[in-house]
């Protein structure tokens, strides 16, 4: 099966439903209570016999999922607990053997989804489970550091536990009635792979390939790159900093937890929130999966349905703009809001409502503007050319009309697939970025690794012989106040700081200390470091060149640089 045809369908949805459903809702506090509360396997299988969701209804989950414009849903069949919320033959540990409900809410999704056109797909933790001896538990967090995320309390000895074992007689036969018994499967998205080794992931993927070769399967079915996957899961909750090259996507909790949770920090996020997420991750080309945790009774909390009825609002009005785009065919994403795209349509997303909203190395021409909220809006724009620097500009008058609480979108219809000049212009809000992503990396250690990380800072620059540099071009004269913007560390996450930088730009030469008192540092919001003011007298194409003069590696981070900012003086 060719790859590309396979994640077709994919590509298209953008957009999908994760739903965290086992007995452990019925402790509410989350999927991970037996191992945070260490319960014994002989105490927590007495919650099956508990499990009664009689307000299931696979037909109305299904209707939510649809209605707030979600593509496929993703389900835990198994999670580490080792409950099998389908009918297996592997164990009598299962939703229809085991407890007073009786059904098989699989196949109830199953039929529902085929109703209703949307992708059923299942999540499997194949390595990681706290009720079998031989699962898995010991994992490398990083070098020299392990944990042990496995059933360490009913099963002490780890020399004891033979994954092979758990993988032959447990997950090999369940992931072939999953792959049987539901009809077809959208994907298996695999879960913790911790330690499982290349050979026997691969297994597990050609297992998958001969079931069901249209089925795809996710990069966490094995740390090692060897192991075929189709899309790479980002972190938890992760939204990249930079556009991938490769399928991604972003698993998104709704509230605190991804498992039914009553506890009372359990906060839910905002419409904003959610829909600029899921706007964010198109722009950068990637997936958006957002969580639900359905309570004990099998009913999505109303909080959350409150959230995907409002999203569904949105998406009625703007779907265009996410399914089936790309990502942003800007490098630099504008101050106003963020961009997707597909055929000869640029769909931008408009976050700040303002006047009118520039667009700059747009080469292609614009045939028409039209607000997806308000087609017959007549929308006024204009293109022109800079004579002294030859680059385009596109300049969009907003009317006067209500925006979008959450986000606008305007459509520009060009001549064609984008054409766009990279350069980085000055915008309209006078500030000039220049993110890492977009810098020159001179790599003239010899022992250079520095490189973009996927938040997108500089990582690896640990040598002081290796520089960045950015071309860019001034249009306003005046005052600029010179910023570094740095990633740190969070909470207990280690970064290094105390370096030495030195920045060339206009003609002047500024040094500044990235340092900041480490013990008080607890978010990840980056540091912004001062490193002076500088001021044009006229409109240029300027340079910046950053040098580090000393740069402490203790914690192997080094200087982890997100953006250079040339801020006007008075903002
Ligand atoms: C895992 C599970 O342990 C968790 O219960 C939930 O199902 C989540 C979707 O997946 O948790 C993870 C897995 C990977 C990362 C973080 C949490 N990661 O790679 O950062």
């Amino acid at each position: 099966m060719n790859p590309e045809k396979r994640k077709a369908w994919w590509r298209e949805s953008r957009f999908g439903m994760f739903i965290h459903w086992g007995i452990y809702s019925l402790l509410g506090k989350g999927e991970w209570v037996m191992y945070i509360d260490r319960i014994p396997v002989k105490d927590y299988e007495k919650l099956a016999e508990e499990f009664n969701p009689v307000r299931f209804s696979a037909d109305e989950w299904v209707k939510i999922a649809k209605d707030a414009g979600m593509k496929y849903i993703v389900i835990t069949s198994k999670h580490h607990d080792g409950f099998s919320m389908f009918k297996t033959e592997v164990s009598s540990f299962n939703i229809v053997d085991g407890t007073p409900y009786g059904r098989d809410i699989m196949a109830e999704l199953s039929k529902a989804c085929e109703r209703e056109g949307i992708k059923l797909c299942f999540y499997y933790s194949h390595v990681r489970e706290w009720r079998h001896p031989h699962a898995q538990s010991i994992e490398v967090l990083e070098p020299g550091l392990c944990g042990n995320f496995g059933n360490f309390w009913d099963y002490r000895d780890e020399r004891s536990k033979n994954l092979q074992i758990y993988l032959d007689e447990f997950v090999k036969p369940q992931l072939k009635e999953l792959l049987t018994n539901y009809g077809p499967i959208g994907i298996i998205w695999f879960d913790t792979p911790s330690l499982i080794r290349p050979e026997q992931a691969q297994e597990v993927v050609e297992l998958v390939r001969e079931l069901q070769p249209e089925c795809l399967i996710n990069s966490r079915v094995c740390d090692n790159e060897s192991v075929d996957y189709d899309y790479l899961s980002l972190g938890d909750c992760e939204i990249p900093g930079i556009p991938a090259s490769m399928d991604w996507e972003t698993p998104m909790t709704i509230c605190s937890w991804w498992g039914y949770n009553t506890q009372p920090d359990n906060k839910y996020r905002s419409p904003v929130e959610i829909i600029r997420q899921l706007v964010d991750i198109a722009s950068l080309g990637g997936n958006y999966l957002l969580n639900v945790g359905p309570d004990p009774a099998g009913v999505i909390p109303e909080e959350a349905q409150a959230l995907l009825k409002i999203m569904g609002e949105w998406m009625k009005i703007n779907g265009d703009a996410i399914y089936g785009t790309k990502g942003s065919p800007f490098e630099k994403q504008p101050s106003w809001g963020r961009i997707t795209w597909k055929d000869k349509y640029l769909y931008l997303h408009i976050y700040e409502w303002q006047k009118r909203i520039s667009l700059f190395g747009l080469k292609n021409t614009v045939k028409r503007c039209r607000l997806l909220l308000a087609p017959d809006c007549n929308i006024l724009f204009k293109q022109t050319n800079d004579e002294a620097f030859g680059f385009s500009r596109l300049e969009i008058d907003l009317p006067e009309i209500e925006p979008d609480p959450y986000c606008t979108v305007l459509v520009a219809e060009i001549d064609g697939t984008p054409d766009i000049d990279q350069t980085m212009i000055q915008d309209d809000s006078g500030i000039i970025r220049l993110p890492a992503l977009q810098a020159s990396l001179h790599r003239e250690s010899e022992d250079s690794s520095v490189k973009i990380s996927r938040s997108g800072a500089i990582s690896d620059w640990f040598y002081t012989e290796d520089w960045v540099s950015w071309e860019f071009i001034v249009t306003k004269p005046g005052d600029y106040d010179i910023y570094l913007f740095v990633k740190s560390g969070r909470g207990r996450q280690k970064w290094d700081y105390g370096h030495e930088a030195e920045i060339k730009i206009n003609n002047r030469k500024l040094t500044c200390t990235i340092d900041e008192d480490i013990k008080d540092r607890t978010s990840d919001i980056p540091l912004k470091i001062f490193a002076g003011r500088i001021s044009y007298d006229t409109a240029l194409r300027d340079k910046a060149e950053l040098r580090a003069l000393k740069i402490n590696r203790r914690n192997l981070k080094g200087l982890q640089l997100l953006s250079l900012e040339i801020i006007p003086a008075d903002k």
